[in-house]
């Protein structure tokens, strides 16, 4: 191993916050029991699980690991991003083997400010192919990631994109090679990325970035392989990590009021998030900043993919409280145990300081209705059950059918307005995403009730539950292939995604 890429993983364990006698060394080559050509959707009987107390909970919440970047000139960020596998020793049990970007879980933050340009070089370490998609950011089509531009095992890329004005927010990046996206992620590889806006009007409140995701872990310390309840029902581990720790504790800013950034990571896992005794007020989305914010939330729910913008104010007296992950029922089939709320992490509010907060600005930004639409587009989410060579399993179908890379599913026009119509014809939730713009949602409906949405947002990601109908209209500025597919990743995999042309 080289010294530097031992040291970068040095310093992104304690992010861990895992067990203190942690040994770290390079995995072997054998990659048996990862099965390498196994196929997608394979699964394994069930494993004997790590028991939750495995692993240590209280560290002080860490700081996301940030990617340097290596350019001198202005307005470019340059840097180096290495899938590969790292092996720690978590749990004492045995080694884990994590795949992880540049060594760190979650993968280092990449900040960046409109107008900026990225040049990442992309080097596939892994024994998969691999790609990076830029989750929710404006890039054309052949540097984001597609899983037709594979990058192969040993191999490497670089992804060049300019991110235009107006595109502040909270992204992500994660791979979505065909049929390995789901493996890939749960065994640690995505990663943060802020882009920031000059003119910021929250810009002076401290900020703090929780990255929520999850690992299942076996009893020998491997990374559990998925079984059929997650094939079905989307992947959900035994450990809710925060910025990849198991249950940190969050030291509230003396000033009392703090800036949250809260990304869903998760496979499948749904976040209704609360924190007792407080109230979040909501003043962004995936895309970034709402018109004004939105008070007095007592929860908020994330499903996977999504991401949110809140303001915490500290409660009147000194307290402790958790940021709890509440049950949602989503509609799970199999025999999966019954939901328990989970805790994410603790929340130390010390005493008050007997300040009294300013009032937030009341505007935000204006975000402008994208007008009348040119086109309609409409999508069905639908599942099937499948014995197919005796197995029973559940196929997760877009318009009746399962992806395939080599068929366009539907053409869009670049520059034009259209109309979206989501529809969930299945038993449970489903996530929508859409790679490549954010869309504004109109309307919901359910049970014939249609319900406009509550403000303008910029979002690339919106849940849909058992027989809702979502409405949305979007923009798509850059021609080319693009993907649309539902963000619990095992149903990606198995399917439950299409393709859109941009001409
Ligand atoms: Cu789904």
């Amino acid at each position: 191993m080289q010294k530097r890429t031992f040291l970068t993983a040095l310093g992104s364990l304690p992010m861990l916050g895992l067990n203190p006698s942690w040994a770290q060394t390079m995995a072997g080559m054998d990659h048996s029991q990862h099965g390498m050509a196994a196929p997608a959707g394979t699964t394994a009987a069930s494993t004997v699980l790590a028991p939750v107390s495995a692993l240590p909970t209280g560290a002080p919440l860490a700081k996301l690991a940030k990617l340097a970047n290596t350019s001198t000139r202005p307005g470019v960020f340059q840097a180096t991003l290495t899938a590969e596998p790292v092996n720690l020793t978590l749990i004492g049990a045995g080694p884990t083997e994590l795949w992880a970007y540049n060594a760190s879980l979650p993968g280092p933050l990449i900040e960046v400010f409109e107008g900026d340009t990225v040049e990442i070089l992309f080097v596939n370490r892994l024994p998969q192919p691999s790609t990076i998609h830029w989750h929710g950011l404006p890039v054309p089509a052949e540097q984001d990631g597609n899983p037709q531009d594979a990058v192969a095992p040993g191999s490497q890329r670089v992804y060049k994109f300019t991110l235009p004005k107006g595109c502040a927010g909270t992204y992500w990046y994660h791979p979505h090679p065909h049929g390995f996206t789901a493996e890939q992620v749960y065994r640690g590889l995505a990663g943060t990325f802020i882009v920031r806006a000059k003119d910021d009007p929250l810009s002076q409140l401290p900020e703090r970035l929780l990255v929520c995701s999850d690992l299942k872990l076996a009893a020998d310390g491997r990374v559990a392989p998925s079984d059929a309840n997650d094939e079905m029902d989307g992947r959900e581990g035994q450990f809710a990590l925060v910025n990849g720790q198991h249950q940190p504790l969050l030291t509230f800013a003396a000033g009392g009021r703090e800036r949250w950034r809260i990304w869903n990571a998760n496979s499948a896992r749904y976040l209704r998030l609360g924190l007792p005794g407080s109230t979040l007020t909501l003043v962004g989305t995936d895309g970034g900043l709402l018109e004004k914010p939105v008070r007095g939330l007592t929860e908020l729910l994330l499903a996977p993919a999504q991401r949110a913008e809140v303001i915490v104010d500290a409660p009147g007296s000194a307290s402790r409280v958790a940021l709890q992950a509440g049950v949602y029922a989503r509609g799970k089939m199999g025999n999966a145990p019954p939901d328990q709320a989970v805790t994410l992490l603790q929340v130390d509010f010390g005493a008050a300081s007997g300040q009294t907060l300013p009032a937030l600005p009341a505007k935000l930004r204006s975000i402008a209705d994208l007008g009348p639409f040119k086109a309609k587009k409409r999508v069905v989410f639908s599942e099937k059950m499948s014995m197919a060579a005796g197995v029973h399993s559940m196929k997760f179908l877009v318009n009746g059918r399962q992806f395939d890379m080599a068929r366009i599913d539907m053409t869009s026009r670049a520059g034009e307005v259209e109309l979206w119509e989501i529809v969930n014809e299945s038993d449970m939730d489903h996530p929508f995403h859409i790679h490549g713009t954010q869309f504004q949602v109109i309307e919901s409906e359910l049970d014939g009730k249609t319900t406009p949405a509550p403000y303008r947002a910029w979002r690339d990601t919106v849940n849909l539950t058992s027989g809702q109908t979502v409405r949305l209209k979007m923009v798509q500025h850059f021609k080319g292939p693009r993907m649309f597919h539902c963000h619990i990743l095992e149903h990606e995999n198995a399917g439950m995604m299409g393709q859109l042309q941009v001409t």
